[in-house]
């Protein structure tokens, strides 16, 4: 029995280091790597059963090419010859005709290694293909919110909470989604380290918290600005900080901060005014309290409003200088490699841009022309995207020539022309820069893949070959590409590419208080590119009159939330994973289901415009009245009908054009057949 080091590539802010045990080729065992001092020895629930993914008999073990209609998941195996060169062929045709910009490729986030991701995406930016703007449908709102605000830098370093002395989880549950930091704060704890979270419902974070502030959805700006009210008017600022190291607080305090007294923001949040007072006291007197923001909060209509005003508080009490005060909502791009070798080898300087919230929309409405060939590679857009059911419209049309890589025959390859067999990231090697710690990692293959199945990067290259692209990036093997990032990052000039490929954690964390990037080098209170950009120059609350329209003809607001053992659909190969998780569920506050004449337990068609969804109905107080809580996103054969997606808004969120799930309202019924 060999060990094998690894690293942990699902989409999630940990990047545990992973120790694989591996027999005759076979993997055997995967769990924690004692020798991380972040993630520290403990894999979670879910990839504690990463053997089961890895040896799932659900995989795809072959290419597969259609033989019946679309969507009807009817394939016959092929050989990756005849696949490839197939694909390669119908995309030469399809540039001769209507030019490189009728081709969408990408890979998304399921294999989170630079390499795995990164080349796919290059094989694409080098042909001319028209563009994904990724990451909308996940934190591109955040993220915006956050750059005009700090600029493009990361946040505070988890590992300084060791220095805190009240942590603020601001629309994040922790214990599911970032359970290695919720383990360094439960170690601090019993030194006094206070907990507060703020999040609509009572998640598994909110229930083990000192303190739980049950916001309703959509008004976090409100509450920021109204804690900033009493510090402003308590004496509680830091105006040595302001007036050295922010812009725009005066103005943002007598203009905005006026409107947002206590008993104002008690009436948009639903919170007592005493609470918010409460929450300002605590904040306002801490020493170095860390905000870690989550991006709930942004998924809907004025989300970037909400994480802006959140993302500005440690600059009211100078917290960001001081060692376990600030905020985080990523570490960022830290330590400079030179990923444009790997995504951008060649190619135009810009494309047509496609946002990935709006996919269906995209497919089906572009014209000069239209999208005519698609390639997915780790993501299941079919059951992922806002407005799925535009996507599936999108991909059920004989027109579009599909390409889906995958490990499994998720919904979206059934609708594919072609289907290639993944690897999982197991039987794959990369780098890896972690987004929630500041480290960067190798990762080393533990075992190969089954049957036929290749890598993200092979198929990537494969491909090239036959489109006759010469960039050496499709050439190279992955640890001749790790040398070529790492020559071009002035962060990493102290490693060597030896160093890296040992596979031993590597520790890059920024030194001093918080660093800004804006345009000032402040942190920006009034933002002078947001208001050239249309946007608010300063945080504000208003209601969305959309939202407002919508919450006047429909009873319920969409709340959608991590799945535990189900994030996303990327375990749902896993029948034990699947087991724990329990059937696709729908929550309702007891008063809800009372008033419906709905039991625990029933089958419930949640509906609106859209479609209707059929889900078992769970009935707890843990969610608040007027309001539906769909866990996770689970895929049509687990739940009774449909997906949730197929009830979600493809609007976008005010900031970085994001994906807005929670401005979705709809109606929850006994289900009827
Ligand atoms: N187990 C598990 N782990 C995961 C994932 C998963 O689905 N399951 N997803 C992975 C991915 S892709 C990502 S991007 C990260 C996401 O991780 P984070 O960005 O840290 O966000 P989440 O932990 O998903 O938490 C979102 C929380 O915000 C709350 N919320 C919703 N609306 C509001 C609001 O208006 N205000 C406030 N204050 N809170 C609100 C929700 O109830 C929910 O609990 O996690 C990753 N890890
Ligand atoms: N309603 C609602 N929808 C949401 C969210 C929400 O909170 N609410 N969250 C959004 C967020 S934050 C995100 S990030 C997205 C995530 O959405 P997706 O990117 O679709 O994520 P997954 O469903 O986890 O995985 C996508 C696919 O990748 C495949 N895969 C796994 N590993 C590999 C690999 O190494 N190579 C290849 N080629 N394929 C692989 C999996 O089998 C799976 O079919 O969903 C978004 N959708
Ligand atoms: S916590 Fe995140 S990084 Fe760690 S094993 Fe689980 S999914 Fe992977
Ligand atoms: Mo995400």
């Amino acid at each position: 029995m060999a060990t094998i080091r690894s690293v942990c590539a699902h989409d999630c802010p940990d990047q545990c280091s992973l120790r694989v045990d591996v027999e005759n080729g076979r993997i055997q065992r995967v769990r924690g790597d004692p020798d991380h001092p972040f993630t520290a020895g403990f894999a979670c629930g879910k990839t504690h059963q990463d053997t089961e993914l890895v040896h799932s008999p659900e995989r795809v073990t072959t290419p597969l090419r259609r033989t019946g209609p679309k969507g009807a998941g009817r394939f016959t195996p092929v050989g990756w010859d005849e696949a490839l060169d197939a694909i390669a062929a119908r995309w030469r045709a399809i540039i001769d005709e209507s030019g490189p910009l009728a081709l969408l490729g990408y890979a998304y986030s399921a294999h989170g290694g630079i390499m795995n991701r990164g080349l796919v995406n290059g094989l694409f930016h080098a042909l001319g293909a028209s563009r994904l703007e990724a990451g909308t449908v996940c934190d591109s709102c955040a993220a915006a919110a956050w750059h005009a605000t700090l600029g493009p830098v990361g946040g505070a370093d988890p590992e300084s909470i060791v220095h805190s002395d009240l942590l603020v989880s601001w629309g994040c549950d922790l214990v599911t989604t970032n359970v290695h930091f919720w383990a360094k704060i439960a170690a601090e704890r019993p030194r006094g380290l206070q907990v507060v979270v703020i999040e609509p419902r009572r998640s598994r974070t909110a229930k083990l918290a000192d303190w739980h502030l049950p916001i309703r959805i959509g008004t976090d700006a409100a509450l920021a600005l109204g804690v900033m009210h009493v510090l402003a008017r308590d004496g509680l600022c830091d105006r040595r900080y302001l007036a050295l190291r922010t812009l725009g607080f005066e103005r943002l305090e007598a203009e905005v901060l006026p409107r947002f007294e206590p008993r104002r923001v008690a009436a948009i949040t639903g919170l007592a005014a005493a609470d918010i007072e409460r929450l300002a006291a605590l904040y306002g007197n801490a020493r170095a309290p860390f905000i870690r923001l989550g991006t709930g909060m942004t998924r809907l209509a004025r989300g970037g409003q909400a994480l802006r005003a959140v993302a500005l508080l440690p600059g009211v009490t100078g917290a960001y200088a001081r060692p376990g005060g600030g905020a985080l909502l990523f570490t960022g791009n830290f330590c400079d490699l030179d990923t444009a070798v790997v995504n951008a080898p060649s190619g135009p300087a810009d494309a047509r841009r496609i946002n990935h919230s709006q996919l269906g929309r995209a497919l089906l409405e572009l014209r000069d022309p239209p999208i005519r060939a698609l390639f997915v590679a780790a993501n299941n857009p079919a059951v992922t995207c806002p407005d799925a059911g535009k996507v599936r419209e999108a991909l059920g049309r004989e027109e579009l020539f599909t390409v889906v890589h995958d490990p499994f025959l998720s919904i979206t390859a059934r609708h594919a022309d072609y289907v290639l067999p993944a690897a999982l990231y197991l039987e794959t090697e990369d780098l890896y820069r972690s987004y929630g710690s500041y480290y960067l990692q190798y990762g080393a293959r533990a075992a190969p893949p089954p049957g036929e199945a290749r890598s993200n990067f092979q198929v990537a290259q494969a491909l090239a070959a036959r489109m006759g692209l010469a960039d050496p990036a499709f050439r190279l093997t992955e640890p001749e590409l790790l040398r070529e990032m790492l020559r071009g990052a002035p962060g990493a000039a102290a490693l060597d590419a030896d160093t890296v490929r040992s596979g031993r954690p590597i520790r890059i964390a920024p030194v001093g208080e918080q660093s800004f990037r804006t345009p000032s080098g402040k942190l920006e209170f009034h933002s002078q590119s947001l208001a050239d950009d249309g946007l608010p120059p300063m945080p504000d609350w208003h209601p969305d009159p959309e939202e407002t329209r919508d919450a006047a003809r429909w009873p319920l607001r969409l709340l959608t939330g991590p799945g535990f053992f189900q994030p996303h659909s990327v375990y749902a190969g896993v029948a034990s994973l699947r087991a724990r998780e329990g059937p696709p569920v729908c929550v309702l506050h007891p008063a809800e289901a009372k008033s419906r004449d709905l039991r625990d337990g029933q089958l419930v068609r949640a509906a609106n415009d859209r479609a209707a969804v059929g889900l078992v109905l769970r009935v707890s107080d843990d969610v608040p009245p007027g309001v539906a809580f769909v866990p996770g996103q689970r895929g049509d054969d687990e739940t009774v009908f449909g997906s949730v997606n197929l009830l979600c808004a493809d609007r976008y969120s005010d900031f970085g054009e994001g994906a807005t799930y929670q401005s979705t309202w709809l109606e929850v019924a006994a289900w009827a057949g």
